[in-house]
């Protein structure tokens, strides 16, 4: 395994957060340090923790220093020629994860997508720079080069857009041919790590890929399953990330517009998490959701883990969930498959209560 530093910011859940990532894109954090702010101009961080990162670099030897921020190529620069180390910003750290996880043809497309954009988006800042005259992070590459770069990423962005887009139609076409043989579908949507995996396989018996890690699963997969003797298609989905990058979403678009033609969408939350974190994931889910129009009275919700859980900390979450005197979530364990079949039959429910209040859905 390789090994990290690790520079991110002095709160538990996102000390939490980013260790969770740096073990998912298969690195260990062999160091530490924590900020409260990270988005000074030159270096994200002071000069005095500059030299601090200096000293524990020489003497730990990380294979790379991830910075728990989204920084300028200038940045990048500047800390890489003084720390003699490769440096991970928070969005090159989770699209290394979504490489190394990518398993079929789309989800690869989806994840070069946002690995160009990403590029596309610090070319421009390398070709500003160059214009400028003062090209840090970018040397002795003159203007014409550098609008080379540009429009070669522009050219390869294009190929895969259209690539995608012939997938999203399939898709499509997919979806309305269930529609036409009447299936009604349900997905299962929440914060990476929630447990959708293991829900899934407990709720079609089947066997995918569940893990502590975070973003296990990035392409979808439907079964069929049966509900009070009426079939449904059931997907997984890829998991929801606090600060997940704009061009993330934009790639894996066609994925997580499903979200919003599915008949009931599982929002599944893990109830054992700190009320901190509950209600920051929480959050993070429910805008998520609704960017991609998915309607409210759509949701269930799947409040997982409760086997981990005591009660009385149960129903204070709920409460501040807002979601006391509602009835549309149940308490479930993936795990030790408690409440599933009410699941079930919320799902169901849901779908039924829809199709009457809008007939021109049907
Ligand atoms: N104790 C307990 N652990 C659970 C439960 N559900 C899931 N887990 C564990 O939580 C971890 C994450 O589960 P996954 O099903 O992979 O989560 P996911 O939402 O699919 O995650 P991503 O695909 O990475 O977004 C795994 O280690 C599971 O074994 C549960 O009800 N109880
Ligand atoms: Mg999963």
């Amino acid at each position: 395994m390789n090994s990290a530093i690790l520079i991110t910011y002095d709160k538990e859940d996102a000390i939490n957060e980013a260790k969770g990532l740096c073990d998912a894109a298969g690195y260990q954090v062999v160091h530490t340090i924590t900020q409260k702010f990270l988005k000074r101009p030159k270096y994200g961080i002071s000069g005095g923790i500059l030299e601090r990162l200096e000293e524990l670099s020489e003497r730990l030897r990380p294979d790379v220093i991830v910075f728990d921020e989204i920084l300028k190529p200038s940045q990048n620069y500047n800390l890489a020629s003084i720390l003699h180390r490769e440096i991970l910003d928070r969005e090159t750290l989770i699209l290394e994860i979504f490489e190394r996880r990518a398993s079929s043809a789309e989800s690869k497309l989806q994840v070069k997508l946002a690995q160009l954009r990403y590029e596309m988006a610090r070319a421009k800042e390398k070709v500003r720079l160059s214009s400028m005259g003062e090209q840090p992070g970018f040397m002795g590459i003159g203007k014409f080069e550098v609008d080379v770069y540009y429009n070669d990423i522009k050219h390869r962005m294009q190929t895969i857009r259209s690539k995608l887009e012939k997938a999203g139609k399939q898709r499509e076409l997919h979806r309305k041919g269930r529609k036409r043989m009447g299936f009604n579908t349900i997905s299962l949507a929440g914060y990476t790590s929630a447990g959708k995996t293991t829900l899934f396989n407990k709720m079609t018996g089947e066997t995918r890929d569940e893990n502590k890690e975070l973003f296990t699963t990035l392409s979808t997969t439907t079964r069929r399953i049966t509900i009070k003797q009426e079939p449904f298609l059931i997907s997984d989905t890829v998991g929801f990330i606090s600060k997940l990058p704009a061009y993330m979403i934009d790639a894996f678009k066609s994925t997580l517009e499903e979200l919003a033609h599915t008949d009931v969408v599982i929002v599944v939350v893990d109830i054992s998490d700190s009320l901190f974190d509950l209600k920051k994931k929480f959050a993070s889910c429910m805008r998520t959701l609704s960017e991609l129009g998915v309607e409210g009275n759509k949701l269930a919700f799947a409040l997982n883990k409760m086997d981990l859980s005591k009660s009385n900390e149960i129903m204070n979450k709920i409460e501040i969930l807002n979601l006391s005197g509602k009835n549309n979530w149940v308490l479930v364990s993936a795990k030790t498959g408690e409440n599933i079949d009410k699941l079930k039959e919320m799902a169901a429910n849901i779908i039924e209560n829809y199709s009457l209040t809008n007939p021109k859905n049907m």
